[in-house]
């Protein structure tokens, strides 16, 4: 059974790996992530300066998954640029960086800086953080992201991708697809970033679970698994030429292969890899692979996209 993924003009040998933010802070957690069998890598979403995020607690993990308002804590630009200059290419894992700027001026910095270096890393930007107070989801104002794709294409020139929010309305693909085909570097977007602004809430303590924005939080977990599905099998229909990452609710080799049908050329892993660790990826590749085995699959490309309709 072949798990291999060929895009971005490379192989990597497997298709999942993190969701950016879970287990990708610090360098030793990357280099975990690294010598696990996640197929590539990604870095915890930088701002231009250091931030220390929320006050805490601001994760909880709930019975269907999980609900944070970490409020991008994250060691700076700078030191992940420092990793990609050391990080190991030659082990066919791709390295993504995620970028989540304060500012449009601060994602066009940090994008001309990693243009300057010349590495092979890929910049994943994120449109959809829902955690920063007073700074709403980029992705939700189309205006406001028609205006940053072009800002990147004129300070980028090699290929890249973005971090979507979950949209709910066929009118919302819609419009968020004519965008995103206006730009030919763009080769990737990652659908979904979390549930923004959920509310769970605790019976015994009659409170919130976390101490941000009042109890509001990003969702992960099961809750997400069939708006991610929805958003990835849109965003496949809608972006010919471009790839899906699907992003959202896998926990097992089925959800694997759910967002795969749905149309996902890789998959990254979020809540679970948080609760189980680095170890989650060869259970999940190997589940994935016994699944393709039973149905007779060989490889991702013989199913993906394929998900029949009634
Ligand atoms: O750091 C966070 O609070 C965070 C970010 Br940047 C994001 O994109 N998604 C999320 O669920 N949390």
């Amino acid at each position: 059974i072949d798990l291999s993924v060929t895009w971005l003009g490379q192989t990597m040998p497997g298709c999942l790996y993190n969701a950016s933010g879970v287990w990708c802070r610090e360098e030793g957690e990357l280099e975990a992530l690294h010598a696990s069998a996640a197929a590539a890598v990604i870095t915890k979403s930088a701002t231009l300066t250091p931030r220390d995020g929320n006050p805490e607690p601001r994760y909880c993990r709930t019975p269907l998954g999980s609900i944070n308002s970490m409020g991008l804590p994250n060691r700076g630009f700078d030191y992940y640029l420092d990793y990609a200059r050391r990080y190991r290419y030659g082990s066919g894992k791709l390295l993504f960086l995620s970028l989540s700027g304060l500012s449009l001026d601060d994602n066009c910095a940090m994008l001309r800086r990693l243009a300057e270096e010349g590495l092979p890393a890929v910049p994943e930007v994120n449109l959809s953080c829902p955690n920063v107070p007073g700074k709403p989801q980029l992705g939700y104002d189309f205006a406001a992201t028609a205006e940053a794709l072009e800002a990147f294409d004129a300070t980028y020139s090699g290929l890249y991708g973005v971090k979507l929010p979950p949209y709910f309305d066929p009118a919302h693909f819609a419009a968020m697809a004519e965008i995103l085909n206006r730009h030919p570097r763009l080769a990737f977007v990652t659908c979904i970033n979390s549930i923004g602004n959920g509310l769970v809430v605790d019976i015994d303590s009659e409170a919130v679970v976390i101490k941000p924005k009042d109890g509001l939080g990003g969702l992960g977990g099961d809750y997400v698994l069939p708006t991610a599905l929805a958003n990835v099998r849109e965003f496949f229909r809608l972006l010919p030429g471009k790839d899906v990452v699907g992003c959202g609710g896998v926990k097992s080799g089925r959800e694997a292969f759910m967002h795969i049908l749905a149309g996902a050329r890789a998959v990254q892993v979020g809540t679970c890899l948080y609760h189980e660790g680095p170890g989650a990826f060869s259970r999940i590749a190997g589940e994935l692979a016994m699944l393709m085995r039973v149905k007779g699959y060989r490889s991702l490309d013989a199913f993906r996209g394929r998900l029949r309709t009634l």
